[in-house]
C-alpha cells in the first residue's frame, strides 16, 4: 500500500480531549473516529489491526473446539422477559419497538438467544457437549462512556456458550475456554492475568476475569507477584492440559477488588510477592449451571432417560477493547509498538528521498518484491525526513526499511525494529534474498 494513496489521518498535535494514551494514540494515527457519544467509526489503520485481533481469537477458539454461528444484533424481548432480565438490565439496554408495536432490543450480549437455540437442536446427552461462538457487535447504554473504544457503547465482542450434560462436564469446558483465553491473550503478546471476579448481571458462582495489568485500567486488582512468571506453552493439549492448567493459574491469589479480603490477601501472599494494581479487563468467563436453561426449558435427556436443564457457561473477549489495551502495554512516548501478530502492516519503507530519480526507482521495486508476500505500507509521499521518521514511530509497524541518501552508492538500507529502536545497515541484495520464494 502506498501511503499517497492510503487512507491515514494522523493528527500532529495530542487530542487533548483524550484521557488514556491509548485513545490519544488511536485518534492521533487515525484509527477511529468518534461518530457520536461512546460510538466509533473503524478507520481502515484500526479496522486492520481490529480484525488481526478477531482473527486470532476465531483461531484459538476453533482450536479449544468451539464452533462459530452468527446471531443478529436486534433480539426479540419476549426471550428476555422469560429469562427474567428484560427488566433486571435496566438502563443499559438499548429497547426499540419495531413497526408493530413489537418491543426489541439492540443485543448486549447472547445468553437467552442461543439458549433458545440449544433448546430447539440438542434434545440428548448425544448432542453435547457443544461450544458456540460467535463474534457481533453489541451495545451497552454506558452511562458514561469513556477512553474512547475502552468503554464504549458500541463494542465487538467474541462470545461463546458452552452446553454440558452435567455440571461436572461442565466444568471441563469453562477450564478449555479458559486456556483458550491464556492463549489468545499470550498471542497477542499480553500477560492477561486470570482473578476471580463477581459475576454480575451475566449471573453463576464461577467466574473469573482475564486483566492486563496497567495504571490506566479501571480496575482495581491484587495479585501474588508470581502468577506473573506463569507461561503457557505452545504445544498445550486441550483434552490433556486444560484441568492442571487452571489449577496452576489459580494457585496464586489474583482478585478484583470486589472479590478483595485484606485478611486472605495478607495470609496468604508474602509481603514480598504483594501487588497492588490497576488493570483492563479484556475477557471473562462465568459458569452459571441452569440459570438460563431453566426458565428457557432447554432439556436434555441424559444416558439413563432423565430429563435435566443443560448446564452452561458463557465466555466474553473484548475484542474492540483489545485494540487499545494493547496499545496500553505497548507504546512508548514516540507512539504505538505494535506486537508482530496484531499490527496493520508487517513493514514499513520509507523513502527520505524521494525526488532523486534513482532511489525512487530502487524503493519502487523494493516495495513490489516485498509486498508479494507481506504487507507493506511504503511512504512515498514527498513529507519532510522528520516527519516521515517520526510517522513511521507514531504509527508503530514493527520493522522500518529506511531508504535515504546513501543507498544507492553503498547498496544499503537501514533496517529498524521499533520496539527496540535498534537501526542495522544492510546491504540491499542480502535483506531482499529472504523474499525471493515467498
Ligand atoms: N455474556 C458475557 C460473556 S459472553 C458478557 O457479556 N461478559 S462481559 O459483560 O464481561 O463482557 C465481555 C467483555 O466485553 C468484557 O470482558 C470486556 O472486555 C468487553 N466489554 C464489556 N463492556 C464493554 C464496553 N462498554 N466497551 C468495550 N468493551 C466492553
Amino acid at each position: 500500500m502506498r501511503l499517497s494513496e492510503y487512507f491515514l489521518p494522523t493528527l500532529k498535535e495530542f487530542p487533548k480531549d483524550a484521557e488514556i494514551i491509548s485513545h490519544q494514540l488511536m485518534l492521533r494515527t487515525g484509527m477511529i473516529r468518534q461518530a457520536s457519544s461512546g460510538i466509533y467509526v473503524w478507520l481502515p489503520f484500526g479496522y486492520a489491526v481490529l480484525k488481526k485481533i478477531e482473527q486470532i481469537v476465531r483461531e484459538e477458539q476453533v482450536r479449544a473446539g468451539a464452533i462459530e454461528l452468527l446471531m443478529p444484533t436486534i433480539q426479540s424481548a419476549d426471550l428476555w422477559r422469560k429469562s427474567g432480565r428484560y427488566d433486571d438490565y435496566g438502563a443499559e439496554m438499548l429497547r426499540m419497538k419495531d413497526r408493530h408495536d413489537r418491543d426489541i432490543l439492540y443485543g448486549p450480549t447472547n445468553e437467552e438467544q442461543i439458549t433458545d437455540i440449544s433448546s430447539h437442536y440438542f434434545k440428548s446427552y448425544k448432542n453435547l457437549p457443544k461450544t458456540l461462538f460467535h463474534i457481533q457487535w453489541k451495545f451497552r447504554d454506558e452511562i458514561r462512556p469513556r477512553f474512547g473504544v475502552m468503554r464504549c457503547k458500541e463494542f465487538l465482542m467474541k462470545d461463546s456458550y458452552s452446553f454440558d450434560i452435567s455440571e461436572e462436564e461442565g466444568r471441563i469446558s469453562y477450564s478449555r475456554m479458559f486456556l483458550s483465553y491464556l492463549k489468545t491473550f499470550q498471542r497477542m503478546g499480553l500477560k492477561a492475568i486470570p482473578m476471580e471476579a463477581e459475576s454480575g448481571p451475566i449471573g453463576g458462582n464461577l467466574s473469573h476475569e482475564f486483566i492486563i495489568l496497567a495504571n490506566t485500567g479501571e480496575s482495581k486488582v491484587y495479585i501474588d507477584k508470581r502468577i506473573l512468571d506463569l507461561e503457557i506453552a505452545d504445544n498445550v493439549d486441550y483434552e490433556n492440559d486444560s484441568k492442571n492448567i487452571v489449577e496452576e493459574w489459580t494457585q496464586y491469589y489474583s482478585v478484583t477488588d470486589d472479590m478483595y479480603d485484606q485478611e486472605t490477601y495478607e495470609k496468604k501472599v508474602g509481603q514480598e510477592n504483594r501487588l497492588e494494581m490497576r488493570g483492563i479487563e479484556v475477557g471473562h468467563v462465568f459458569f452459571f449451571g441452569d440459570k438460563y436453561t431453566k426458565p428457557l426449558k432447554a432439556n436434555v435427556q441424559d444416558s439413563e432417560g432423565k430429563i435435566n436443564p443443560i448446564q452452561s457457561g458463557s465466555y466474553g473477549i473484548g475484542v474492540s477493547r483489545l485494540v487499545a489495551a494493547i496499545i496500553e502495554a505497548s507504546h512508548d512516548d514516540k507512539g504505538i509498538i505494535w506486537p508482530k501478530s496484531v499490527s496493520p502492516f508487517d513493514y514499513v519503507l520509507l523513502n527520505l528521498s524521494p525526488k532523486d530519480e534513482n532511489l525512487a526507482k530502487l524503493s519502487e521495486m523494493i516495495y513490489k518484491k516485498i509486498s508479494q508476500n507481506n504487507s507493506l505500507l511504503y511512504d512515498d509521499t514527498t513529507s519532510s525526513v522528520g516527519e516521515k521518521l517520526n510517522k513511521a514511530d507514531l504509527i508503530g509497524i514493527p520493522q522500518q526499511i529506511i531508504l535515504g541518501k546513501n543507498s544507492i552508492q553503498n547498496n544499503t538500507l537501514e533496517l529498524k525494529e521499533r520496539s527496540s529502536g535498534k537501526v542495522q545497515v544492510i546491504k540491499i541484495d542480502e535483506f531482499l534474498k529472504q523474499f525471493n520464494n515467498g
